[in-house]
Order: C-alpha cells, then sequence, then structure tokens
C-alpha cells in the first residue's frame, strides 16, 4: 500500500510546548512548532495526512487519542512524563487498535532511572529515544513501515 491512503496523528505529552525556550542542553533548541511543520513537510511529500496535537493535559491528549480511532491509521507519540507515570493513556493508546511508535528527545535509558520504565513501549510497535527531533521523522518513517508491511501481509493472505 502506498502511504497515500494514511492518515497519521502525532501526539505531545506535557510540557513539549516549552520546547527551544527552556533546558536547550537536556531538548535542543529546536521548537515544538518547527517539529511540527517539518512533519507535515514529510507527511506531503511521502503523501500522508500528518495532524499533530500538544496538550499539558491528560484528559485532553486521550480525547485526541480516543477520537483517532475514527480517521487515523497509525499514531506517534511523545508521552513526555506522561510516559513515566501513566496507565490510563496506555490504555486509551491500546484502545484504539491503532498501532503506536513511542518517541523521545533525549535518550531516556542515559538518564535517571525512573525514566527507564515506559507504560507505553509494551503496547507500541517500537520506540525511537535519543536523537532530538530527527527521533520524530525515524519514528514516521518506522510507523508508515510498519503499516506498508501490515497491508502487504493482509493482501498476500488474501492472494
Ligand atoms: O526525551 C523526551 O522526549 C522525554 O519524553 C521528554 C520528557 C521527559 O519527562 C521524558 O522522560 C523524556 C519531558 C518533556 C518536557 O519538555 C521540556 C522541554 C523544554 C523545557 C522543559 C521541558
Amino acid at each position: 500500500m502506498s502511504s497515500e491512503a494514511l492518515s497519521i496523528l502525532v501526539v505531545h505529552g506535557p510540557n513539549l510546548n516549552l520546547l527551544g525556550t527552556r533546558e536547550p542542553e537536556v531538548y535542543g533548541s529546536v521548537t515544538l512548532e518547527e517539529i511540527d511543520d517539518q512533519l507535515e513537510a514529510a507527511g506531503k511529500q511521502l503523501g500522508c495526512q500528518v495532524e499533530c496535537c500538544q496538550s499539558n493535559h491528560e484528559g485532553v491528549l486521550i480525547d485526541r487519542i480516543q477520537e483517532a480511532r475514527s480517521w487515523a491509521n497509525g499514531i506517534l507519540i511523545n508521552p513526555a512524563g506522561l510516559t513515566h507515570s501513566s496507565v490510563a493513556l496506555r490504555d486509551a493508546l491500546l484502545a484504539t487498535e491503532l498501532p503506536v511508535v513511542e518517541v523521545h528527545l533525549s535518550n531516556v535509558f542515559a538518564r535517571e532511572a525512573f525514566r527507564h520504565h515506559s507504560y507505553v513501549s509494551g503496547i507500541a510497535v517500537g520506540v525511537i529515544s535519543g536523537f532530538g527531533p530527527h527521533s520524530y521523522r525515524l519514528g514516521l518513517d518506522a510507523l508508515l513501515a510498519h503499516l506498508d508491511a501490515q497491508s502487504e501481509a493482509v493482501s498476500d493472505a488474501q492472494d
């Protein structure tokens, strides 16, 4: 299947709206708006629709994830601090039955021990961590490759 028919929801968790304005030594100087612009441009090039959202409120993120079930083919998410704390976010992602790719700007395994556990990783197709803003682009490519492989497997089974 070409990526043309595909729609992807990109979700950014709490505090990521501060990107580029605080803690550049950890999270870099690129803003969230720049990341979203790059992902949307990449989506256009690849022929897929990319819709981005950010919230500092867990319930708002869960609403957006639940809604995605009706229109998206996959979810790319940086759950930020909720990675390490939110069973509710994990449940919402699982309930969509959509493939999920988890991304992090920083290498969470090179940081404090409390960042080594993720409630999302166990239900994700895969995790990309430590490549700064590139993590998102790598994650988008990985998600689209996964969706392509999935749809090829379905057509092979139908032959
Ligand atoms: O590395 C990542 O992408 C994280 O998801 C970022 C989270 C952190 O809690 C995770 O362990 C790893 C923090 C997001 C906060 O973003 C800020 C950005 C600029 C300034 C302050 C916070």
